[in-house]
């Protein structure tokens, strides 16, 4: 051993897991990460920050306990960030019994092996603002009753809970982030803010006409990434363990996004707009505004990065990689081998 702290993070490959990874490696400490066996890897991310050469990567999947449990006595962890989840809203429509295995009983898996290994391991969990759901009160804080909305959202609150019932009964030091949207030129192409700033700039470069989407009212408290993921960190450096709210207590609408995406490109938004009804949800959450005054008070953390300079860093960072795509250079990113949503076949996800 060396004298560095441990971290492991369950997840590394996606948005959080990278920007988490980068944060802990400047932090000092030596940086674990579990990934999936897929059939084509997926460390996009990790290149992209120039940090893939310096993490200690474990194969592992969440229905797969033994393999969680490798992961944990491979890495010999002071803590664990758990990040992986089937992470899309919309899919836990469509899938809604593997999100639940997944999300929710994935995270037992990890507790349950932290339980058996070793019970001093701090432990984070990653919730989401989902958890409240539809017309709920606003701003959300730690004590407005949950009530989920979704598949992806009942399969958090349980796992909201099982990290409860570790802390209160096993004493485990587990504690919730109840982190609301967070986005940034590492998310996922299927999520709307980077749907958005990337049709964005393929349309400003005149390689696409349009883009479909669905309900454009819906209102999110969106705050940048890298910010979020620091909060995660200062959680588990407390005294004690707890939940906390992440967020702006600023909510826009997807609308109002599209348009201030297509002002960055001096473009008009209602001359590409179209309206796909495939990509309207069975229930939606209508409206998330996050309270955040009990992480300023106990970490003094609060976000820096406001909605208009989020939405220029994301659409002037897709412009560039197309750009640079477009004059022949290769760099890791996702777009060119993602197939665009608009041409994956599911059913509509309405009844
Ligand atoms: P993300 O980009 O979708 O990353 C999800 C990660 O989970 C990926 O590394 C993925 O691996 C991994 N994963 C999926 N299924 C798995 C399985 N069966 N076994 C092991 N790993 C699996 O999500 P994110 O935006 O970084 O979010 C991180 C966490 O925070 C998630 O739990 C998400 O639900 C939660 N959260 C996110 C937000 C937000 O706004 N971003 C807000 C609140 C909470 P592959 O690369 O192999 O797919
Ligand atoms: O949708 C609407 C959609 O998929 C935002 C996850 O990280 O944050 C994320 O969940 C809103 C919804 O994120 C399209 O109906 C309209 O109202 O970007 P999203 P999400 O569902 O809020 C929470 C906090 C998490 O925990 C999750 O893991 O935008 N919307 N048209 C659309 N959404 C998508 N994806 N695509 C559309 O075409």
């Amino acid at each position: 051993m060396t004298g560095k702290k441990h971290a492991l993070i369950t997840g590394i490959t996606g948005q959080d897991g990278a920007y988490l990874a980068k944060f802990l490696l400047d932090k000092g400490y030596k940086v674990f990460g579990t990934y999936r066996r897929l059939s084509t890897p997926n460390f996009w991310r990790l290149q992209a920050l120039n940090i893939f050469e310096k993490i200690n990567l474990i194969p592992a999947d969440l229905l797969d306990a033994p393999s969680v449990i490798e992961a944990i006595e491979i890495s010999e962890p002071d803590e664990v960030y758990h990040l992986a989840a089937q992470s899309f809203v919309a899919a836990s429509f469509e899938q809604p019994i593997g999100t639940a295995e997944i999300t929710g009983i994935g995270t037992t898996r990890v507790l349950e092996a932290i339980r058996h290994i070793n019970s001093k391991i701090r432990f984070y969990q990653a919730s989401t603002s989902e958890l409240y759901g539809r017309r709920n009160t606003v701003p959300q804080n730690e004590n407005i009753p949950f009530s989920p909305s979704s598949p992806y959202a009942a399969a958090k609150l349980y796992s909201y809970w099982i990290t409860k019932i570790y802390r209160e009964g096993y004493n485990i030091f587990a504690s919730n982030g109840i982190l609301f949207n967070h986005e940034s030129p590492l998310r996922g192409m299927e999520f709307v803010t980077r749907k958005v700033s990337n049709a964005v700039a393929k349309i400003a470069l005149g390689i696409e006409n349009s883009i479909e989407l669905g309900n454009i009212e819906a209102q999110r408290d969106w705050g940048y990434a890298p910010e979020y993921v620091e909060s995660m960190w200062l959680m588990l450096q407390q005294e004690k363990p707890d939940d906390y709210v992440i967020a702006t207590n600023e909510a826009h609408s997807v609308k109002i996004f599209v348009e201030e995406a297509f002002k960055i490109v001096n473009l008009d938004w209602h001359d590409y707009i179209k309206q796909d009804e495939r990509f309207l949800r069975p229930l939606d959450v209508d409206l998330l505004i996050g309270d955040y005054s009990k992480a300023k008070r106990d970490l003094g953390w609060e976000p820096k990065i406001r909605f208009d300079s989020l939405v220029e860093i994301m659409v002037k960072e897709d412009l560039r990689r197309w750009e640079r795509w477009l004059k022949g250079e290769h760099f890791p990113w996702d777009a060119p081998s993602y197939q665009s949503e608009a041409k994956i076949l599911t059913r509509s996800l309405r009844v």
